[in-house]
């Protein structure tokens, strides 16, 4: 009999319908999961993330053992591991004297890379399956960008609503006549509301074992381990899907900008680490939500909403992130190059708004949207840190951070260092959205209202700082026409007051 075919499957691959194990017979197969140090310290990812995928990971291998694969587990304390996929992949070459390797495309250009040496490197046939959890392939994402001048989100979104037949009537337009409800979408959150909670998952004996290895491995890593209550497997990302739709879709849309202090979910999904680990699909999920509008449990803004996020930006991003690297982890258009302040890894800081986003983050490995990008993201953009300090920030703090997902987001949208690429403008904003969509400046030692001097909160002269410092670079960006002719309508001595503030206030980080 001759040698069996190893399935590498990675530990953000755990869908049973994974590409690399289609077609492939059960008894020609050996699926290869690993543990490796290497992917937990590439960034020192969050304690949670680890032991989430860690489990989650365990649970898989489970799964596809009682379903009659032959998998072949290696833990991350067994001994002899070498703490590398390829080392990894090298001993079990080994081991079944084999010489093929199956392995869905990395999700990850680094990972990438690595793969692609193992042919030259280890003398094997190494076959790399596209990634079909995905809705646009890289060459439909590559056709559509090429020659436009621009490339953005709502239009490429549209051909996405098209392919998959979401939302759309039976003659093929938008459902309700528009293809976006985004302005419906901006209510800010009363602290009155009726909030869901979001199911809580207690750890089982393999979760237990796994949260033992990861305080012991990596108890000098950020973050809270415990208390631990992620899913780690699908029937839990079902469950929690079902909770979601159930409670939470119908006003998702409505509050999906909201912001509240000690709220940390409020209507979102909570949803995004099952996505990106595999253990939900992503066209799935938008289905069971159109299904929820169909029969008129949502309303038309929130399904379309939600569906927005995964079909439109979620696509978007990676589509972009594989069209631009490697280049695009070294873009820094404002040539910003402050380093991360440090309440970034410990929320000691008086603006109650950083404070409230950066403590969840370190607790739960989990931030909503907004939080991420118009609190942590546009401090960071304001005050001028470096895109890749802040980047590599947002990759280690989040359980559901993959580089593909995570630094578009962070270096396209939520600082703008590539120019525009992504967005058409920057998500600059002084204290005053922040004080319209959240409760968080009732709790503040700063005063929002007060422009500049002592006490004043310090996303409003930072804000102007920021324009001004960068006016040369804006400046022809028509998005922006209306704020710079306000800053130009100012008097000198108000511009010079808010310079100084914000000059005062970066000096103390
Ligand atoms: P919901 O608000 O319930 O949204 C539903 C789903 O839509 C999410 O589960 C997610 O799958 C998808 N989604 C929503 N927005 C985006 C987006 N902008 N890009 C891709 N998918 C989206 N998302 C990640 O999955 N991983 C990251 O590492 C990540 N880093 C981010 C960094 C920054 C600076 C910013 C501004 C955003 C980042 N996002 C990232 C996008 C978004 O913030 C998260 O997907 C979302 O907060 C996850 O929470 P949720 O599941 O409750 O989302
Ligand atoms: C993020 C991560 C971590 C922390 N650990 C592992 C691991 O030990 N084994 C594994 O297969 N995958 C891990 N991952 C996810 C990988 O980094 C992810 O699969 C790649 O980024 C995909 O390119
Ligand atoms: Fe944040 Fe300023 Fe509001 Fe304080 S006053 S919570 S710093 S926006």
């Amino acid at each position: 009999m001759s040698a069996k075919t190893l399935v590498y499957v990675l530990g953000d691959q755990l869908s049973r319908n994974i590409s690399s194990l289609k077609g492939m017979r059960k008894d020609e197969t050996v699926v290869l999961m690993t543990e490796v140090g290497d992917e937990a310290t590439s960034v020192r990812h969050h304690k949670k993330k680890i032991a989430f995928l860690f489990s989650a990971m365990r649970h898989f291998a489970v799964e596809l053992e009682r379903a009659g694969w032959t998998v072949d587990y290696v833990k991350l304390d067994q001994r002899g591991n070498s703490g590398s996929f390829s080392g990894e992949l090298k001993r079990a070459l080994k081991r079944h004297k084999s010489n093929r390797v199956r392995v869905t495309e990395p999700s990850e250009y680094r990972v990438l890379k690595e793969v692609e040496s193992w042919a030259g490197a280890f003398d094997c046939d190494v076959d790399i399956r596209p990634d079909d959890r995905f809705i646009a392939t890289h060459a439909e994402f590559a056709d559509w960008a090429s020659g436009r001048k621009q490339l953005r989100m709502e239009f490429f979104y549209r051909e996405m609503r098209k392919k998959t037949g979401l939302l759309l009537t039976e003659a093929g337009e938008p459902e309700g006549g528009k293809w976006n409800y985004d302005a419906e979408n901006r209510k800010p959150a009363g602290d009155d509301l009726f909030m869901p909670d979001i199911p809580r998952f207690p750890p089982d004996e393999i979760t237990q074992d796994v949260l033992k290895l990861v305080g012991k491995r990596f108890h000098n890593h950020f973050g809270d381990l415990e208390p631990f209550w992620f899913g780690v497997t699908s029937e839990h990302a079902e469950q929690a899907l079902s909770v979601f739709i159930a409670h939470a879709l119908p006003r998702f849309g409505d509050f999906q900008d909201a912001m509240l202090t000690d709220q940390r979910f409020l209507y979102h999904s909570v949803l995004s680490l099952y996505i990106n680990a595999g253990l939900l699909d992503p066209l799935q999920v938008c289905e069971r939500v159109a299904e929820a509008y169909d029969e008129g449990h949502a309303p038309l803004n929130a399904a379309e909403g939600f569906i927005r996020q995964i079909i439109g930006w979620r696509e978007y991003i990676r589509g972009i992130y594989w069209l631009k690297m490697p280049d695009y982890a070294d873009v820094n258009f404002f040539e910003a190059d402050r380093k991360l302040p440090d309440f970034y890894w410990t929320g000691e800081t008086e603006m109650h708004c950083l404070a409230q986003a950066i403590t969840q983050t370190k607790e739960e490995a989990y931030a909503h949207h907004i939080q991420r990008l118009m609190i942590t993201g546009n401090f960071a953009m304001l005050a001028g840190v470096k895109p890749s300090e802040i980047n590599e920030w947002y990759h280690i703090v989040y359980a559901d951070a993959f580089e593909w997902v995570e630094m578009p987001n962070t270096i396209g949208m939520s600082q703008f260092a590539d120019g525009g690429l992504l967005g058409s403008k920057p998500y600059a904003s002084g204290g005053n959205y922040i004080s319209k969509m959240s409760n968080y400046c009732q709790s503040c030692t700063y005063d929002v209202k007060k422009k500049t001097g002592e006490g004043a909160c310090p996303f409003n002269s930072l804000y102007w700082d920021f324009l001004a410092r960068n006016e040369d670079k804006l400046k022809g960006n028509q998005r922006l026409a209306t704020v710079y002719s306000s800053w130009r309508r100012m008097s000198g001595e108000k511009q010079r007051d808010y310079r100084e503030t914000a000059k005062a206030f970066l000096d103390t980080l």
